[in-house]
């Protein structure tokens, strides 16, 4: 085939991760510490004696390049109109929509989803992720802060003349560039998520919003949606967490997601607090030069995470029900008498329920699994009874042809982000100015984004149904 003249996506998604990943070293030097921190702890808990098979049960393609470069970001946006330039500037990477998370429970007026890769050859190449939330002003209760965030929102331009060129210039290459628009591309997209240190409006607007809900400050007063951490995958986060301890770096009291298991699910995150920067005011919005008025605030913060299982809808469903029980309890007591680790132990004793083992969580259909073939011939007895009929998955592990692998979760939780919001935002973040009955609204985000989400499950479901029809036309048979 012909050497081809665009930049492959994948390899471009890299350079700006890499981008991405050198330029918040630079503004957040704990940033850098954290990644040095969970590099070691992934080494050692690869370099611990396990046998390999249970590894890459519980670690899925931990082992592979991916761990090393593996990251999630997060950006918060006011408009559905940046929503939909981000839309386009992270599918020339690659990333698409994936999944659609409603925050307005946890009091924060934002919805969100998450640009990730959808196809199991991207993920692998690079699993690169970013939480994207945008505000919904419909759901702020005070008409004058929500006009005054819309107002400073409509006046700021978060990407640059060239960045627009170099997206037009791709519309007209059916979505690519070449090595060199890359190149630029690349460069000028830094400028949407780095930090600017002087910020859109002044200082007086800026505590306006700030005593609203501290969310709308962050989002409305600033020239770019700084990318306000980066988060590196741990093979272990109680290790990872013992050790930010240790470090004397600011932990959120608890790990979020799901307890501690022989059989890791989902994620589990936690972070460590927001620094506090100073930031330059003008001293009238909209009036940029002399003379400024110093301020500061916090807006970037470090997380880590450990990644687990994709579960089925219905382990989801058993998921959700054991925390809702597990916070029904925690709810009996008066507020701030349960301590950080007395929550844990109840949800841990809760999730008792959740079966442990990965081949009784494959056979209940609670996790999404691949499937190998072994090299293990079928046996004669197996094919007699078969005479050309189907033969069961379950059959052929039984009988060793066929291994299943749990498939990584490449998603986030909600509530698990609400955590996350919430400890960043400071003790008693407000959530009285928002609407928190206010219905989700996907078709909104749809909109706004001009494209479809993805569902997650479909995505899951068919890297299931492929190693399934692989292994079916390798051992030249049909599989139920
Ligand atoms: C996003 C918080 C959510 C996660 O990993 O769930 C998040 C934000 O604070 O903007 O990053
Ligand atoms: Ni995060």
């Amino acid at each position: 085939s012909e050497p081809s003249l665009w930049a492959d996506r994948d390899e471009l998604r890299t350079s700006f991760t890499l981008a991405m990943s050198a330029m918040y070293k630079a503004e957040v030097p704990l940033y850098g510490d954290l990644v040095r921190i969970v590099s070691d702890i992934n080494k050692s808990t690869l370099g611990n004696a396990l046998d390999p098979k249970v590894l890459s049960m519980r670690y899925g393609d931990a082992r592979s390049t991916r761990l090393d470069i593996e990251r999630h970001g997060a950006i918060r946006l006011g408009t559905a109109r940046e929503l939909r330039t981000i839309r386009r500037v992270f599918a020339v990477i690659g990333l698409y929509p994936v999944g659609y998370y409603d925050l307005s429970a946890a009091g924060l007026p934002m919805h969100a989803t998450c640009f990730r890769p959808t196809s199991a050859e991207s993920l692998r190449r690079n699993p690169f992720r970013v939480f994207t939330s945008v505000l919904r002003p419909e759901l702020l209760r005070d008409a004058r802060a929500r006009d005054l965030a819309l107002d400073l929102l409509s006046r700021r331009a978060i990407f640059s003349a060239e960045l627009l060129r170099l997206l037009d210039v791709s519309d007209t290459q059916s979505g690519r560039l070449t090595p060199e628009q890359g190149r630029r591309f690349v460069a000028e997209a830094m400028k949407t998520f780095g930090w600017h240190d002087t910020a859109a409006a002044s200082h007086d607007d800026y505590q306006r919003l700030a005593a609203e809900h501290p969310i709308l400050a962050d989002i409305a007063c600033f020239q770019s949606c700084h990318i306000n951490h980066l988060t590196p995958r741990t093979l272990d986060i109680n290790a990872a967490q013992e050790r930010m301890v240790a470090d004397g770096l600011a932990v959120k009291d608890r790990i979020e997601g799901p307890p501690p298991r022989a059989c890791p699910i989902l994620l589990r995150q936690t972070s460590f607090l927001a620094i506090e920067e100073p930031v330059k005011f003008p001293a009238t919005t909209g009036l940029p030069g002399l003379p400024l008025v110093t301020g500061s605030h916090r807006a970037r913060f470090g997380e880590i995470e450990e990644r687990g299982a994709a579960v089925t809808p219905a382990g989801r469903r058993l998921y959700d029900e054991l925390l809702d029980e597990a916070m029904g309890v925690a709810a009996e007591h008066a507020p701030g008498q349960l301590k950080p680790e007395q929550f844990d132990q109840l949800v841990e004793e809760t999730f008792e329920k959740y079966p442990d083992d990965w081949d009784e969580l494959r056979r209940r259909d609670l996790v999404y699994c691949t499937f190998r073939c072994t090299g293990r011939s079928i046996q004669a007895m197996t094919r007699q009874d078969l005479d050309g009929r189907p033969c069961r998955l379950e059959t052929l592990i039984r009988d060793g042809v066929v291994e299943a692998f749990p498939v990584t979760y490449e998603d986030f939780l909600p509530l698990s982000a609400a955590g996350i919001f919430q400890s960043n935002l400071g003790s008693g973040s407000k959530t009285k100015g928002v609407d928190v009955a206010a219905a989700p609204d996907v078709d909104g985000m749809e909109e706004a984004l001009g494209v479809e989400i993805h569902d997650s499950d479909d995505l899951y479901r068919r890297v299931r149904s492929e190693s399934i029809a692989h292994c079916a036309a390798q051992l030249g048979i049909e599989i139920l």
